[in-house]
């Protein structure tokens, strides 16, 4: 077994530059922050493949449920700890729109356009 350079360890928003044509194998990260009831980003369109990994780097201060709504619709559970960044990744399988929205706060976090 051989252990990973402490620097892959990438954190959250420190990658957000890929170039086109770099491959799609790169995950788009996409930075979100919930505090004081409101959400950033709030309803962006951001560029994704069909397969690409997409993270999602929480940091609230409230609990909530992100939903994305590919198909079949993805779900993930967001606890209340601000200052930490809580880390979901998953992929979209259909090109097309695909919300990611915040089920409490009933806000559109992002919008994907998913390529094929
Ligand atoms: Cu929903």
């Amino acid at each position: 077994m051989t252990l990973l350079a402490a620097g892959a360890l990438t954190s959250c928003g420190s990658d957000e530059k890929t170039s086109p044509g770099g491959g799609s194998s790169d995950a788009v990260v996409i930075d979100i922050t919930i505090a004081d009831g409101e959400v950033s980003p709030n309803g962006d369109a951001v560029d994704a493949s069909v397969g690409q990994p997409i993270e999602l780097c929480v940091d609230s201060d409230v609990a909530d449920e992100l939903h994305v709504h590919s198909e079949p619709e993805q779900e993930f559970e967001v606890e209340a700890d601000p200052g930490t960044d809580q880390v979901f990744t998953f992929s979209v399988d259909l090109p097309g729109q695909v919300e990611v929205e915040l089920h409490e706060l009933e806000a559109t976090i992002v919008e994907l356009v998913v390529q094929p």
